[in-house]
């Protein structure tokens, strides 16, 4: 029999959901050493994680994550909960020997981020963060080219992730579905929310940043807070726009906004090598392009690689070539990789301390922003 990995998940909403699916598909795609077990789900409110925990399929439930934490049967904690409460959770877990599977952004800014680094190094229990991207087969594959050096010399990484579900000014913020707009929950806005995503795949594929100079925008002031129902100032970023420069001497261009009418989530990156360049869009994330100019000249253009063969990143445990896969399986993979890490003893990434870069890189792009100054990234 397979081993089980006992999950403890906390918190029950869209994160929850993506997370769950992966651990209960993970094993019909990809032969594991272990196999999740979805022990127990924990959230406040009774009637709620009950039904969640009915239609996942979890074995029991908890009102208090404290009480999760501490429980021997329990190997792995699922954060996904609001950022405000990463750091006390992961905290908990460390001291008890819990194994940690974090939401993205690992924390509110840095400073709690290294505590938290320090915390699960300290204890030895193996963690990771859920910057899903990473593993859409074809950004795998843009990093596959990248590392075969197919590109040559970076010049350029442009990313942008745009959003417009925040544009009417009578949403209010705060409480469940819209702690996102509330930065006493979140930390931040589009920044730690969307551009953590832009960043932690551009550290991947490209390397570490040296430098930033940002811009925010805040386009509605103040919201009715859920919570308290009063009006209050919106403390979050709306719109995020930065410049920087990565160590390896390319420039670096990035863009965030939830005020982009007509755009859902549409993540974008577009690296320009000497050689080569590729572009990748998350409404299409099947596809990859690419454009060689050491291709024949009268055919040289820009292919437009459907991912799907069997060669290609994670494809081979899906179905046939050609038929493609989506936005779910992103999580199925990093679950899959998880599991492979602790079995073989190399880590699957980003652990705590490799999301603890993209921490940075956030602190610098808000400092930038208020400072109006260009700011050096801290090296993790
Ligand atoms: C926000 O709308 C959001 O759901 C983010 O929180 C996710 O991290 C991103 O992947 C999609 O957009």
């Amino acid at each position: 029999m397979t081993k089980p990995l006992n999950i403890g998940m906390i918190g029950y909403g869209f994160m929850g959901r993506a997370h769950s699916n992966a651990y209960a598909k993970v094993n019909h795609f990809f032969d594991l050493p272990m196999r999740p077990a979805l022990k127990a789900a924990c959230a406040r409110d009774t009637a709620k994680i009950k039904a969640f925990a009915d239609k996942w399929g979890y074995e029991s439930t908890e009102t208090d994550w404290r009480k999760l934490v501490e429980r021997k049967d329990i190997d792995a904690i699922d954060i996904c909960v609001p950022n405000n409460l990463h750091k006390e959770i992961a905290l908990a877990c460390a001291a008890n020997k819990k194994m940690i599977l974090c939401e993205k952004p690992l924390a509110m800014n840095g400073a709690e981020g290294k505590v938290m680094v320090e915390a699960v190094e300290k204890a030895g229990v193996p963690n990771m963060v859920w910057y899903n991207y990473r593993r859409v087969p074809a950004v795998t594959l843009a990093k596959q080219l990248i590392d075969e050096g197919k590109l040559g010399r970076i010049f350029h990484y442009r990313a942008k992730f745009l959003q417009d579900w925040t544009i009417n000014p009578e949403l209010p913020q705060g409480g469940t579905g819209l702690w996102r707009l509330d930065v006493g929950a979140a930390g931040s806005g589009v920044s730690g929310d969307l551009l953590a995503h832009c960043i932690d795949t551009a550290l991947w594929l490209n390397g570490d940043m040296s430098t930033v100079s940002a811009m925010t925008e805040t386009f509605v002031k103040e919201r009715k807070h859920n919570l308290t129902g009063k009006v209050e100032k919106v403390g979050i970023d709306d719109a995020c726009i930065f410049y920087g420069r990565f160590d390896n001497g390319s420039l670096a261009n990035f863009e965030s906004t939830r005020y982009a009418r007509g755009h859902k989530a549409l993540y974008t990156f577009e690296i320009n090598g000497e050689h080569a360049s590729i572009c990748w869009d998350l409404h299409d994330l099947h596809r990859l392009q690419y454009f060689d100019h050491r291709d024949q000249g009268m055919t040289r253009g820009w292919r437009d690689i459907h991912v799907t063969d069997g060669d290609h990143p994670y494809m081979g445990n899906w179905w046939v070539p050609g038929l493609q896969i989506g936005y779910e399986h992103s999580f199925v993979h990093q679950v899959a990789d998880f599991i492979n890490g602790l079995a073989s003893g190399k880590p699957a990434q980003p652990t705590f301390r490799d999301a603890q870069r993209t921490g940075l890189v956030l602190d610098a792009v808000l400092e930038s922003a208020k400072s109006g100054k260009w700011v050096n990234v801290q090296k993790a």
